[in-house]
């Protein structure tokens, strides 16, 4: 009898194990997919990468390292070509639905599907510390503060002595981080949603992370997996085999939840991180001051002082879910062993990255924010919260969220909405509804080019002094920019024309008066 397909890749769990001539598809030719062809390739397998498209660059680059390319529409079946290749595994990229053709047909097929990142831990000892054992890894995920948490805590790390990087879906695909000649102590990977779907399905390939964290967990990607409780599923797995520390957020009970339902590693631990004062086993605030209560012998009746509100207010870090971020990210660096004091030098010397409620401009008394980062609504709440009167710039891809509670939560605090994106129509009945008074003015102009000149004009045009114009979409922004940043440097660039006067006269804007009536609609 035939082996399963599967036999050959269970073995396949180091840098030295023989690839040599394994005949891998691999779906996605963004920096995953490229990641992914690159790295195999290097081992010496047989390459086939299909997407429904690919970047002038990678498809040039991949006729350098030997893969082949096929170009296949995503509503389509396998393809002859992809049978007579025969694949003895697909490796899939995080923005593939698990419904995809092409994935039924692996299934179908008995062909084993991995995720890059399971890929990537196969493949770990390519990256060896100081006594030859491989690189430790620590996961972060949640719906927000992943990528700022995933920075602190390499920040840290390295504070702390240790060779560490940062990596996964903040935008350096893992199996690049591997990769670097440099090296690596600790790898800090931040992993989405679509990245925990493909973990701990292969033997073989189950992670053992020395520590994780799920920051909190809001609705987001809800039709990518179809239903708030599998996506609470997929957050679950960043837990699953930890060996030393499950962080969770004191604050968000599902947390809590996920790690007393993970299966975990003999003697890990469940700690806590919270903006209350901590009990011990946790991380938290006493006064002014972050405590450690969980990396100390007399945990119950001492506590170790990592750093002072006031020093994280002048790293930009003083907003409350900012606070949470560093005490999760404590929590990491502390489970790997760095002392309070080189936490608080990494407070000391951390900065933001852009777009995250970055200050663009004031001018006339009027603040422009970026936060372009806040993707969905849990992270737009964090930065509307944080002003009195703000003229609001939303709207793009929702991913199957329902944008009412937020807009329902933050009506008072709204001069007016300016909406851009695919998905206007579910804002304006969100605006509609929970916020008749609020006046809203629709960008209607798809072409990227001209979105943020037309936001910004309809915005200077309401905003009055004090007011704070904030660019917090509460969605992705692939229906009209390249990305987050895009989206961000975009609208910086509009609002410095704007206030430099050389804005263009022309304005796909069509401002819309509080709805009709002004009462709500439908429902009551
Ligand atoms: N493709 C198809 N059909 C599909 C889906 C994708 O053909 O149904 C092809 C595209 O044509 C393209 C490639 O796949 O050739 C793109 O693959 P991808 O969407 O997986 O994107 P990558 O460029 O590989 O980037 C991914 C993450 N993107 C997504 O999860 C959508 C990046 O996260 C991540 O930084 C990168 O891997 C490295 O790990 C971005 C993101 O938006 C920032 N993440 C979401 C989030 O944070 O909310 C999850």
């Amino acid at each position: 009898m035939d082996q399963p397909l599967s036999a050959r890749t269970e073995r396949l769990t180091s840098w030295r194990a023989d690839w040599s001539g394994l005949r891998v598809a691999v779906l996605g030719l963004g920096v995953t997919g490229f990641s992914v062809a690159d790295t195999l390739t290097e081992l010496g397998a047989h390459v086939l990468v299909l997407a429904a498209r690919g970047s002038e660059e990678h498809l040039s680059l991949l006729e350098v390292i030997g893969a082949r390319f096929l170009e296949h529409p995503d509503d389509q079946g396998a393809p002859d070509e992809l049978l007579e290749f025969a694949p003895e595994l697909v490796v899939v990229s995080p923005g593939y639905h698990p419904d995809h053709p092409l994935l039924e047909w692996a299934a179908q097929a008995g062909v084993p599907v991995w995720g890059d990142i399971e890929l990537a831990w196969r493949l770990r000892d390519k990256v060896t510390r100081a006594d030859g054992s491989p690189a430790e890894w620590i996961l972060v995920t949640g719906t927000n503060g992943k990528t700022t948490t995933t920075q602190l805590t390499a920040h840290m790390l390295v504070a702390g002595g240790l060779r560490a990087a940062p990596a996964g879906n903040i935008g350096i695909p893992v199996l690049d981080a591997i990769r670097d000649p440099g090296g690596f102590d600790v790898l800090v990977v931040e992993l989405s949603s679509y990245q925990l779907h493909w973990a701990h399905r292969n033997p073989g390939g189950e992670l053992a992370p020395l520590a994780s964290v799920c920051l909190n967990i809001a609705d987001d990607h809800l039709d990518w997996h179809g239903s708030r409780e599998a996506y609470v599923a997929a957050k679950g797995r960043v837990y699953a085999n930890t060996r030393a520390a499950c962080v969770y957020n004191t604050g968000d009970l599902a947390t809590r939840e996920l790690v007393e339902d993970a299966e975990v590693q003999e003697g890990c631990r469940a700690i806590g991180f919270g903006l209350g004062i901590p009990g011990p086993s946790d991380l938290g605030l006493v006064e002014d001051v972050l405590v450690d209560r969980a990396f100390l012998e007399e945990r119950r009746s001492h506590a170790l002082e990592l750093a002072t509100l006031d020093e994280l207010r002048e790293a930009g870090l003083g907003a409350p879910h900012s606070v949470a971020n560093v005490l999760a990210a404590a929590a990491l660096a502390r489970a790997a062993g760095v002392e309070p004091a080189r936490i608080r030098d990494a407070v000391r010397s951390f900065r933001m990255d852009a777009h995250r409620t970055e200050l663009v401009a004031v001018a006339s008394g009027v603040s422009w924010i970026d936060d372009s980062k806040a993707t969905n609504a849990h992270a737009a709440d964090a930065a509307l919260r944080a002003s009195e009167s703000v003229v609001w710039i939303a709207g793009g891809l929702l991913k199957g969220v329902d944008p009412a509670p937020l807009v329902e939560r933050h009506a008072s605090r709204l001069r007016a909405a300016i909406l851009i994106g695919a998905d206007r129509s579910a804002l304006r009945l969100a605006f509609q509804r929970h916020a008749p008074g609020v006046s809203v003015v629709e960008v209607e102009g798809s072409e990227t080019e001209d979105v943020m000149s037309a936001a910004v004009r309809a915005a200077a045009s309401v905003a009055r002094e004090g007011d704070v114009v904030l660019l917090a979409p509460a969605a992705a922004s692939m229906d009209q920019f390249t990305d987050y940043a895009d989206r961000g440097r975009r609208f910086a660039a509009a609002v410095r024309r704007h206030l430099e006067g050389g804005d263009g006269d022309h304005d796909p804007a069509l401002p819309t008066e509080p709805a009709p009536g002004s009462g709500p609609v439908g429902d009551s």
